[in-house]
């Protein structure tokens, strides 16, 4: 069973992480926590996509490497997107290297994470000089950072004493961890944002790991606080009205936990 919640609105002004009141200010004035996964190899896929969607959600994720026509562009298009629709934009690029290297990874290379993503993710495994490294770069911008602690694709080895140590890592570093990639709610603390993928309203798996509960489970039982759509919204042929649906069944189950 899960703590009690916050509301969206309460968190928006007591949570310490100023990203963190924004991306609740954001759930509370577009009555959204659904976080669009768009995992597209086109440009323009992506781009035309998240325009009619971004209404609809609190959160844009992207794997920005999946991209086969990649230019800088895209990121200022995604910014412009993000205001518009006022929206934060999360690259799932799950860090998990020694902290020279991510450092470099999250600040340069081709695609200068830093300079657009308002989140990032890291896996925990290399220990918790990941968490000072990426903070280096992001802390200074005012970015934000989730740790994986629990993943949704079967077999996975994230779970025990692992994902405790995760839990630690995000506890003691609230200047720059803004919560959890996870699959239950694993700490009490509001200011810490779980966040589950592995949703879809037809349950179910892929062929390639992927398993799937519903947006109300993931919420009234899992205790998420923002659900991670992929697929259910991608690869349908109605992209906007399943956004609405998922937007609509995730904020009920949310209102639902209030009432508790
Ligand atoms: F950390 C995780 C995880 O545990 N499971 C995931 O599915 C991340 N993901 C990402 O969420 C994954 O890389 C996809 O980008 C997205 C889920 O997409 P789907 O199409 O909804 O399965």
């Amino acid at each position: 069973s899960i703590q009690k919640v916050m509301s969206h609105k309460e968190r928006a002004v007591k949570c310490c992480h100023p990203l963190v009141r924004s991306l609740y200010s954001i759930m509370n004035d577009k009555e959204t926590n659904l976080c669009m996964s768009v995992d597209f190899t086109s440009s323009e896929d992506l781009l035309q996509l998240v325009d009619k969607v971004g209404p609809h959600v609190c959160l844009v994720k992207t794997h920005i490497d999946m991209l086969e026509d990649f230019t800088t562009d895209v990121t200022q298009q995604l910014q412009r997107l993000a205001h518009k629709h006022n929206f934060l934009i999360f690259e799932d690029r799950k860090f998990g290297d020694i902290g020279k290297t991510v450092h470099t990874q999250y600040q340069g290379g081709m695609y200068k994470i830093s300079s657009w993503a308002h989140i990032t993710n890291a896996h925990p495994v290399p220990g918790p000089g990941i968490v000072s490294a990426l903070a280096e770069v992001g802390k200074p911008l005012g970015r934000g950072c989730l740790m994986v602690a629990e993943m949704s694709s079967s077999g996975n080895l994230a779970t025990g004493e692992y994902t405790k140590a995760a839990v630690k890592m995000a506890e003691t570093n609230k200047d720059f961890v803004i919560g959890f990639i996870s699959q239950s709610r694993l700490s009490a603390d509001p200011d810490l944002v779980h966040m589950t993928p592995g949703i879809k309203i037809q349950m179910g798996g892929d062929s390639l790991g992927q398993q799937y509960v519903t947006p109300k489970m993931a919420i009234t039982e899992r205790g998420a606080d923002v659900i991670i759509v992929g697929r259910g919204i991608t690869g349908v042929s109605d992209p906007v009205g399943a956004a609405k649906e998922y937007k609509q069944a995730g904020y009920s189950a949310y209102l639902n936990t209030l009432n508790h």
